[in-house]
């Protein structure tokens, strides 16, 4: 008899969904990053054992959508959780609000997703032992983990498996993922762009695989960073090319270990004007418009 089922991770930008996936797969699959709003769209991940397999999906922040790219961010989200078998509902337990996913997804309560939801604390290595036990006290069935360190995890993971439905397993034991590396190839290097810009450049960037060449040796990838301004291309590329350089060799670098071999790497800078702003140019992006 196996169990196997989508396990949705939601909650606000920055408690950890993509560190809790990552740390669940046991590889770097989705972009972390202090600065909020790094996840885009949904990210896959499974997890298979023995006789159970998870299609856990991390998920974009919830937060009040103000242009474009937010409201496809949240319809994303929001698709995520009417697909889930089971909710991991992610909140920061060193923010301090304890809110319910319908809240925090402002969904009246008749719109509130119907999958049983694990309340999980994270990051619980800044949490005192105090904090901890008055967590779980006044939130009773709420399990508490740091997806940084692992701690709860196996306790979390438990959990869910007893949520989760009998059922074949829908993919191989040994699928990482069902998204292609075309696609985080570019989260790599828009992950890497996040590390080395500040201020407004990071949100404004856009990457576009133009060409994959998974048969050639090394693997050819022809990618284009897109931001929204010429300043911002000019910050991007960087005094003589160094930026741009720079985040070429630390993006092709975390991209041969995804897939284990070595890679050319050839990166580009356009700009597309407003794209955030813009359903064509969001759509061409590979973004969900709907
Ligand atoms: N201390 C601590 N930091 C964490 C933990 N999990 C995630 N973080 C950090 O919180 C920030 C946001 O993480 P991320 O996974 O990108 O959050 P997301 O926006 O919910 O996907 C990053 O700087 C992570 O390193 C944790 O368990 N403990
Ligand atoms: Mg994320």
């Amino acid at each position: 008899m196996t169990k196997a089922g989508t396990v949705t991770v939601a909650g606000r930008p920055n408690a950890g969904k993509s560190t809790l996936l990552n740390r669940l797969v046991g590889q770097r699959l989705a972009i972390t990053s202090p600065k909020p709003q790094s996840t885009r769209e949904r990210v896959v991940g499974l997890i298979t054992d023995d006789n159970t397999q998870i299609i856990l999906l991390d998920t974009p922040g919830l937060l009040e959508p103000a242009y474009a790219l937010q409201k496809s961010m949240r319809a994303s989200s929001l698709k995520a959780l009417e697909d889930a078998d089971v909710i991991i509902h992610l909140i920061d337990a060193l923010e301090g609000t304890v809110e319910t996913l319908a809240a925090a997804a402002a969904l009246p309560a008749d719109r509130a997703p119907r999958a049983p939801t694990i309340l999980t604390f994270n990051k619980a290595d800044g949490l005192s032992a105090g904090r901890r036990a008055a967590l779980l006290t006044e939130n009773p069935g709420a399990v508490v983990i740091s997806a940084l360190t692992g701690d709860g995890v196996p306790e979390l993971l438990d959990r869910v498996r007893a949520l989760l439905p009998e059922h074949p397993f829908y993919y191989d034991a040994e699928d990482l993922s069902t998204q292609n590396m075309r696609f985080f190839a570019s989260e790599m290097i828009r992950e890497t762009a996040l590390e080395q810009l500040e201020d407004e450049v990071p949100y404004s960037i856009a990457c576009e695989i133009e060409e994959f060449r998974e048969t050639r040796s090394p693997v050819y990838i022809r990618a284009v960073l897109h931001v929204e301004r010429d300043s911002q291309k000019r910050i991007l590329i960087g005094a003589g090319g160094s930026r741009i350089k720079s985040i070429g060799t630390r993006a092709r670098g975390k991209i041969e270990a995804l897939i284990g071999s070595p890679v050319y790497l050839d990166l580009h800078v356009k700009v597309l004007p407003n794209w955030r702003r813009d359903s064509a140019a969001l759509r061409r992006l590979g973004y969900r418009v709907e």
